[in-house]
């Protein structure tokens, strides 16, 4: 038998190893967490500078901050590839998987430990290594790889031939099998370590996300790794898998990149769902509706993820046919993910809500993330996404299902979690200055942008026509506003670290029934009296 009595156990296991063992040779889930988490929170920081530094630029018509148009490509390109692959996935999934996947399902740890550790370190050795290219030659344009960071050829092989965008391939190779690491090692502690009694029907939904993020994970990323070799023998080695005076065919890179691409959005997004119906049942006092069709919807969504990736290329010259097949699969994914939406709505329908600092969050994600969504599937028909592709619509629909959906998610498990990660809670004023500030700014900053993109302003250029300057200064204040919302964010870090008020166990009272709950703020650092002491 497993006990799962954390009071008892909670002193016992005080004796932690040393800071340089605990933090580095780590092989305990809720450590490795926590530096996900703090590693996220770090590249957060470089990536926001770089948008920020991109709206102030396109604060007024003419160029103003970037030395050249190379440079502001390269913000651009890099503030992409940061935010999906060192923040958003490294703390959705790295950080609050590896913290409550285990947790929730009356695990000890992750199956393999010492991989975990590998997972997690090979992070910084790629970040060190894309950001490097910062620094070296990318083009005839200056340092740095300016070409997007969907990285088509030719801008990424004949466009780019400086080294900087080998070592974006070397960093990306290095975070794709950090992530396949990873994904390998929450299916197998989630199809095999769960407590006795904890079926796979019981299992919490953020427990459900993790598992259907992993199975996503390890089909997509390959097939980057794939796409990115090919691109790197292009470069170096000769081959011309992408280059047409050689045979080959630069559209056949799109279908490999968007094959793991559109996987990835919902990589993205499916741990913030997770996040959302425990945080919408537990301040609602009820569970969730629909449990089992919450769950599937997920499997849905993650099945259905693999089939509509032409849809980002559109333009490419495809057959009406196909287009049409495209549009259709497309539209399917909005049924599961319409199941969603009205299951969390159903949920909270005549329960007692409990408007807390988790729920603003998860309520606001909610209700931006279905604007993103629309938008999608708007993007979805081939008759208007003609018009629309590469436009600031674009830009609009996705910011809408990330910054405001995923990143969402993000907060509004930090907040519901903070105290089990932390041990100690945070200030609710503080905290509520954080949500407004950042509501406020991140609609102010891309609600314009649709109708930037319908008037026919395209994306990833540094100027653009008086006629777009407008709704280009509102969107930069909203930057602005923005900015103070992530002061305020570390400001209410600060104030929470600095008095340490203690968290209770179940510090949200009867709504919160999962396992995690059961256990001391913080957890013991091993949970479970049946694993072997550390020294
Ligand atoms: Fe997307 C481009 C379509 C969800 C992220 N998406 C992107 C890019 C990113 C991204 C990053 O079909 C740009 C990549 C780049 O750099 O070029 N997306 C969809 C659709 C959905 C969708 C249909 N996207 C996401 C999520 C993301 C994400 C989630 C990340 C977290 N997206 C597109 C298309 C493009 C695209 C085109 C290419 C555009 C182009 O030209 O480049 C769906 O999963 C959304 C489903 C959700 C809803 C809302 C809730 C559902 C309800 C049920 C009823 C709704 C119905 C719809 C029946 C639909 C409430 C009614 C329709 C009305 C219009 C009212
Ligand atoms: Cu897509």
């Amino acid at each position: 038998m497993v006990a799962i009595d954390g009071h008892s156990d909670a002193h016992a296991h005080s004796d932690k190893p040393s800071f340089f063992k605990r933090w580095f040779l780590s092989t305990n889930h809720k450590d490795i967490g926590t530096l996900y988490l703090w590693f996220g929170m770090a590249s957060g920081l470089l990536g926001g500078f770089l948008s920020f530094m991109m709206r102030l630029e396109l604060k007024e018509p003419g160029i103003q901050i970037f030395a050249s148009e190379h440079t502001y490509l390269v913000f651009t390109s890099m503030h992409g590839l940061i935010m999906i692959f060192f923040m958003v996935m490294p703390a959705l999934i790295g950080g609050f998987g590896n913290w409550f996947g285990p947790l929730m399902i009356g695990a000890p740890d992750m199956a393999f430990p010492r991989l975990n550790n590998l997972s997690f370190w090979l992070l910084p050795v790629a970040f060190v290594l894309l950001v490097s290219s910062f620094f070296v030659q990318g083009s005839s344009g200056g340092d740095g790889f300016g070409g997007g960071w969907v990285m088509y050829p030719p801008l990424s092989t004949s466009g780019h031939e400086g080294p900087a965008f080998d070592l974006i391939i070397m960093g990306l190779l290095a975070a794709g099998f950090a992530s396949i690491f990873g994904a390998i090692n929450f299916i197998t502690t989630i199809l095999n370590m769960r407590a006795p009694g904890m079926t796979m029907h019981k299992m919490p939904l953020f427990a459900w996300s993790i598992l259907v993020t992993a199975f996503l994970l390890l089909l997509a990323l390959p097939v980057l790794a794939a796409a990115l070799f090919m691109l790197f023998f292009d470069r170096n080695a000769g081959t011309g898998f992408f280059n047409p005076a050689m045979g080959g065919d630069p559209e056949m890179f799109q279908h490999l990149f968007w094959f793991f691409g559109h996987p990835e959005v919902y990589i993205m997004i499916l741990p913030a769902f997770g996040i959302v119906s425990h945080v919408v049942s537990t301040f609602s006092k009820k569970p969730i509706f629909g449990y089992l069709g919450m769950a599937y919807a997920m499997v849905a969504i993650g099945v259905v993820g693999f089939v509509v990736w032409a849809h980002h290329m559109y333009t490419v010259g495809m057959d009406v046919d196909l287009k049409l097949y495209f549009m259709v699969a497309t539209l399917v994914i909005a049924v599961p993910t319409g199941i969603k939406i009205f299951s969390w709505l159903a949920t909270m329908w005549g329960g007692s809500i409990k408007f807390t600092i988790p729920m603003m969050w998860a309520i606001a994600f909610i209700f931006l993330f279905v604007v993103g969504g629309v938008t999608g599937v708007v993007l979805s028909m081939p008759a208007i996404d003609v018009a629309l592709h590469d436009t600031y619509y674009v830009v609009a629909h996705f910011h809408y299902v990330l910054s405001l959906g995923a990143v969402f998610g993000l907060f509004c498990g930090f907040y519901y979690w903070f105290g089990k990660i932390f041990g100690v809670m945070y200030n609710k004023l503080l905290a509520q200055i954080h949500f407004w500030t950042f509501f406020i700014g991140v609609n102010v900053v891309f609600f314009p942008q649709h109708f930037l993109g319908m008037q026919g302003m395209p994306r990833r250029y540094i100027d653009y026509p008086v006629e777009f300057a407008t709704y280009n200064e509102i969107s930069t204040y909203g930057a602005f506003i923005t900015l103070a919302g992530v002061i305020a964010f570390f400001v209410m870090l600060a104030e929470a670290f600095i008095v340490r008020r203690p968290a209770a166990d179940n510090y949200w009272g009867e709504g919160a029934t999962t396992l995690e709950w059961t256990l001391s703020s913080p957890p013991p650092y091993h949970q479970f009296n049946t694993l072997p002491r550390v020294k």
